[in-house]
């Protein structure tokens, strides 16, 4: 860790430490509501197109950062990728998100993810290049993967579900099967978050989205001791780096996993009670979240009073100011400019 990284507000509110002010990023805080990434995509082939494309990743990270100079940058990519590199096919359907070809668990090929992976990592150089050099010293890198959990939802169900019934159905029925599924997650996941810090992330966001669907029992096999070998694995590589957890839909559960899986912070859904996470989560972790990405779509005066109660509730603590799930590409960007004013300006 250098000075310039203990600088920035992100980095330091990550590592537990008071900040000068209240760090915010977004999840999806690029994509479909920019028209500048709009008009990008439409001169590529698809989004893995220009997830592999270092140059073009590297511009539409940089596009929220430039409008509306966030603490963070978050690299353009996504949690398929690591299944993609895995060896499994992927593709996206215009209008209906990923789709992935019949899984072969035995047929996975842990060994190969780097050479597949690359252009994430020289999209992650270029990212802090870029920063560097258009002056946003205060902005830090993050990288990120899926967890085991929500990675292996898309891969056994082969895209988005309402209730990834087929992945409970092998996880439950043959959970030997699925464990197996899981090692190769945890082995590749750590391997490539590793390597993004290797490229320059200067912190790691772990996306559990799935969390929240297994029991109390499940949710301890499935999501925390996945999320905790691989927690334990970076921090063995780089005990400095902040990893953020984020099991969406846990509720209560949340308190068990900030416990268990030593992360450094965990993110909020916006279904979680900030009074209670406040109480019950603040004394020994970071937290970050939790406006209903729909506050910010509506704007105005919801998007103000639904920011002021978190920041309120959470600003005692070491505290980032984030969304409870992604921007919905229906926001208006000037919304997303007053959310960033409105947070600049509490005290
Ligand atoms: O232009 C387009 O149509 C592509 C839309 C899109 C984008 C912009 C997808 C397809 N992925 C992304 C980028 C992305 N995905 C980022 C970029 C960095 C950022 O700005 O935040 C990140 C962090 C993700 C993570 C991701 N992908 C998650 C975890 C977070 C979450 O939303 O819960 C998940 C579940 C995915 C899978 C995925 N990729 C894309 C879609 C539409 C989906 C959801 C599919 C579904 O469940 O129906």
């Amino acid at each position: 860790m250098n000075d310039i990284q203990a600088a920035k507000p992100l980095i330091a509110a990550l590592q537990y430490k008071k900040t000068s002010r209240i760090p915010i990023w977004l999840m999806r805080q690029a994509g479909r509501y920019l028209p500048e990434y709009r008009e990008l995509r439409a001169q590529k082939n698809g989004f893995l197109d220009m997830a592999y494309d270092p140059g073009a990743a590297c511009e539409i990270t940089m596009q929220p950062i430039r409008r509306f100079a966030l603490d963070a940058a978050i690299i353009f990519s996504d949690i398929l990728v690591v299944p993609h590199a895995l060896g499994q096919d992927l593709w996206f359907e215009p209008g209906h998100g990923p789709k992935l070809g019949p899984l072969s668990i035995d047929d996975l090929k842990p060994d190969m993810i780097h050479v597949k992976l690359d252009p994430v990592y020289q999209a992650l150089k270029n990212v802090r290049n870029a920063l560097a050099q258009e002056g946003f010293s205060e902005t830090a890198l993050i990288g990120f993967a899926g967890s085991p959990w929500t990675v292996a939802c898309y891969m056994v169900d082969g895209g988005g579900s309402k209730d990834f019934g087929k992945t409970k159905t092998l996880a439950y029925g043959d959970p030997q099967q699925f464990q197996a599924l899981i090692d190769i997650l945890v082995e590749a996941t750590s391997a490539y978050l590793i390597a993004q810090i290797e490229a320059g992330a200067e912190a790691v966001q772990i996306f559990d989205s799935w969390a929240g669907i297994l029991d109390a029992r499940d949710f301890d096999k499935w999501v925390i001791t996945p999320n905790r070998r691989i927690v334990e694995a970076v921090k063995t590589a780089y005990p400095d780096i902040p990893v953020i957890g984020f099991p969406r839909g846990a509720g209560l559960k949340y308190a068990h996993f900030a416990r268990e899986t030593g992360v450094y912070a965990v993110g909020l859904d916006q279904m979680v009670d900030v009074k209670w996470a406040a109480d019950t989560l603040q004394g020994t972790v970071t937290l970050q979240g939790n406006l209903d990405p729909f506050a910010l779509r509506a704007g105005g005066k919801a998007l103000r009073e639904k920011a002021l109660y978190i920041l309120d509730h959470l600003s005692g603590g070491p505290f980032v100011f984030n969304l409870g799930h992604g921007v919905n590409k229906e926001t208006p960007p000037s919304h997303v400019q007053d959310l960033v004013t409105f947070v600049r300006e509490y005290i």
